[in-house]
């Protein structure tokens, strides 16, 4: 065991180990894992990456920290000597609350390749102190309360650096805080978090997430992506935006000029990767700065086209940022001269009104700043980034062909497999050696295990322990009652119409009416569920009342229960879905084809084990492409027929409704007797109509296959060995979506650090 450490760690915690608290031995571990971090940090290179994001969903810290900074084991051991557990102290650490979805978490996994292969790159965001919204359930619905995971010590370090950021008719004073980003045996980053120095926390009550959205100065970084259903909410997001941005800005500035850069040269110096459209006023903002420290306008449009890169996460039009420049007005009007420089250049250039930057009813297309003005873009799976050239994006894929490129997203398997998966860590180390820590393409060893029965026996075995201890952890702290030996099948992610929850819940539906019916699963079924909703998107909170009725339906029954249980964990984070995704069988990714960009929980999941049961959408194409047919389960109508059906308006979801029996029992069952006395009338019917009137995401074409493939996979799951030589073939494939991988492509061909 190693003394200096257990003496390091002594003396951060003041005490004696044995004699410390769990409370204490987090602060002295925090401390300790600071100071490590801090010593690691390497030198600056001349040419640096910030990646700007409004979410930095980056999970809990101190076992991830451990594990990069290469001591979690002998921190165990020492811990265990004291008769202390590593286990609890993890427990007590609060999530950061800075992220919403696989956008945030994504900016997360990239910090840690970025640090973890060597690369010279810092994140940029916004410091939210309540962040996302925590979720509760009352009386089967969704509530939204504040989340506050800011304490004292924590991992934020308060640095020196603070700006004016001047709005109309105010200025306000920023500070910004920093977070160590440890590489796995590597060097240190940073992730930089810009605060207002005028926060006031007391704005928010302990209840609700309702603030006053008009007082800027101490609302700013209350709340990530506050409600915006009104005006004043919408405005309120102008400013966080431009907060982010200007504050980004002269950083980035500042550190190039004490690096040497002239600023004409700024490219040599930098380069900016801006994470959807949230941080695109960094390129009007930089451009206004640039013309302060004297460049002319042209020069400085010329320095900032060099240096921006923007990745594209979506195609939902909803989601494609369009302001109003009257809001600009509002809130910065010292961009919109800028802005509309940008926009008369692009006009001059192109007739074509659908790739303006400001359109003929005054609004601002945020997304066609970064195409005209940054010099790249990338979509984040293969057929998401055909899907952008070939239709949504196709007018500047014409324009720019060269800026296109696609970075199939990844994720970091220290966090989603070493940290989230120690008994499969350990298993594959015993197999194929330590190497696929740093090189995941090496896990393809594993497929050579493929015959060996004793392998599968042991894949098998480590599946089971997982879900005992996720089964243990759900009855622990949110009171679920899931029986460990029945098929676990998990969809967890944001609440959305186009992933589908819904197309689930329908399965559901039916399966109970089978099992009513005397017709049974071939094994009994645990379906879990795991989403926020929106606190403005109403039949996202409807689809959450259905599947929390069903949940009480299903445990209600006992003629029902033994077979089918349905649960909803209450507000799914990250610390969830590291508990979930290794203890999970089916992997549910059933968006409708064309509208999931990419998804990563797919990927998680695979790398756990769990096989993928999904539509042709996003990575799933590129999972389906590895594993072959044998080991996924496909299903769906394919893009092309979907893209076709939204262009020719040829969907009425009532024609797929009246055609199909066991369809129509299923909706109606939503609104019918039994649901009734469970649920609301108000959202149960409301989901009714939406999706018979509507169904606007496609849902009913999709039940039949759904229905049938889902079956098959439940049947087959029944064959342990065939089934563990699936969980096999998925893991040994997965190293293709390391991140790691992902950010050597797009450090190959977009950043060009050295
Ligand atoms: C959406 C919403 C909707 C609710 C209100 C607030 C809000 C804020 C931002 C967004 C955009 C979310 C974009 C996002 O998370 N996209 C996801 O990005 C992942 C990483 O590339 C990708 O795997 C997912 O397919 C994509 O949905």
């Amino acid at each position: 065991m190693n003394t200096n450490l257990e003496k390091t760690l002594t003396a951060a915690c003041k005490k004696d180990l044995g004699s410390c608290t769990t409370e204490e031995l987090y602060h002295g571990l925090l401390t300790l894992t600071q100071d490590m971090a801090r010593q690691k940090e390497s030198n600056e290179g001349k040419k640096k990456l910030y990646y700007i994001s409004a979410e930095f969903l980056i999970g809990k810290l101190l076992s991830n920290n451990l594990i990069n900074l290469g001591i979690y084991d002998q921190v165990k051991e020492i811990l265990a000597t004291h008769g202390k557990e590593l286990s609890q102290v993890e427990e007590i650490e609060p999530e950061p609350s800075l992220g919403n979805g696989g956008l945030g978490r994504l900016a997360a996994c990239f910090l840690d390749s970025i640090a973890t292969l060597g690369l010279n790159g810092d994140g940029i965001g916004l410091n939210y102190h309540f962040g996302l919204f925590k979720q509760v359930f009352k009386d089967n619905l969704q509530q939204e309360t504040p989340n506050p995971w800011i304490q004292q010590p924590s991992w934020l370090e308060k640095t020196d650096v603070t700006y004016q950021i001047p709005f109309q008719g105010f200025t306000l004073t920023s500070r910004l805080y920093d977070i160590a980003v440890t590489g796995y045996e590597n060097r240190t980053n940073r992730l930089h978090l810009f605060d207002v120095e005028s926060i006031d926390e007391s704005l928010v009550g302990p209840d609700s997430i309702d603030f006053d959205k008009t007082n800027i100065p101490a609302n700013l970084t209350l709340f990530l992506y506050p409600d915006d259903s009104d005006e004043n909410g919408r405005l309120l997001r102008i400013y966080q935006q431009y907060f982010m941005v200007s504050n980004g800005a002269r950083l980035i500035l500042d550190e190039a000029k004490a690096k040497g850069s002239n600023l004409y040269d700024l490219a040599d110096y930098v380069v900016i990767q801006i994470n959807d459209t949230h941080p695109t006023m960094i390129i009007p903002e930089l451009i206004r700065l640039l013309m302060e420290e004297g460049l002319k306008m042209d020069e400085a449009i010329s320095v900032v086209s060099k240096i921006c890169a923007y990745t594209n996460h979506t195609i939902l039009a909803e989601a494609l940022e369009k302001w109003p420049v009257s809001y600009l007005e509002k809130c910065v009007p010292q961009l919109v001269p800028i802005i509309e420089v940008l926009d008369d250049k692009i006009r001059r250039r192109f007739s074509d009104e659908s790739v303006a930057i400001i359109d003929r009813n005054d609004t601002v297309h945020m997304a066609h700043i970064d195409l005209h003005y940054g010099f790249a873009v990338n979509g984040v799976a293969a057929l998401h980034t055909e899907i952008l050239k070939n239709t949504e994006l196709h007018n500047f894929y014409t324009i720019y062909p060269e800026k296109f490129s696609n970075k199939t997203n990844g994720i970091t398997f220290r966090r989603w497999l070493l940290h989230c998966n120690p008994r499969l860590a350990d298993f594959i180390s015993s197999l194929i050696g330590e190497d696929y820590k740093k090189d995941a393409s090496a896990l393809k060893k594993l497929w050579d295990y493929a015959d060996q029965e004793q392998v599968l026996e042991k894949l098998l075995e480590i599946k089971d322990e997982n879900k005992k201890e996720l089964s243990a952890y759900l009855k622990s702290t949110q009171n679920l009652d899931i029986d460990p030996s029945s098929i676990f099948d998990i969809q967890i992610k944001r609440l959305h119409e186009y992933k589908r929850q819904q197309l689930n819940a329908l399965y559901l539906i039916h399966t109970y009416l089978q099992i009513k019916k005397g017709i049974l699963p071939p094994a009994p079924i645990t379906a879990i569920f795991g989403a926020k909703a929106a606190p403005a998107y109403v039949i996202a909170k409807d689809i959450i009342h259905l599947i929390l009725c069903l949940q009480q339906l299903t445990a209600s029954d006992p003629e029902v229960s033994p077979w089918l249980r349905v649960v909803m964990v209450e507000n799914y984070n990250v610390t969830l879905a590291e508990k979930l995704i290794p203890a999970c069988d089916i992997s549910e990714q059933i968006s409708l084809a064309s509208k999931e960009a990419s998804g990563t929980g797919n990927m998680k999941f695979m790398l756990n084990g769990a096989v993928t049961l999904g539509t042709e959408d996003g990575a799933n194409v590129e999972i389906h492409e590895l594993v072959g047919d044998d080991n996924i389960f496909i299903f769906g109508d394919t893009s092309d027929i979907v893209i076709k059906r939204y262009a020719d308006h040829s969907y009425h979801s009532a024609d797929y409704y009246q055609a199909d029996p066991d369809l129509k029992e299923a909706v109606d069952f939503m609104v019918g007797e039994t649901m009734m006395k469970i649920g609301s009338k108000e959202h149960l019917e409301r989901l009714y109509h939406e999706l018979l009137n509507k169904d606007w995401f496609m849902t009913f074409p999709d039940f039949k296959a759904y229905v049938a493939v889902k079956n098959q996979a439940f049947a087959q799951w029944l064959d342990r060995k065939a089934w563990a030589k699936k969980m096999l073939k998925n893991i040994s494939e997965a190293g293709y979506f390391s991140s790691d991988r992902t950010i050597k492509e797009y450090n190959r061909d977009i950043w060009k650090l050295s």
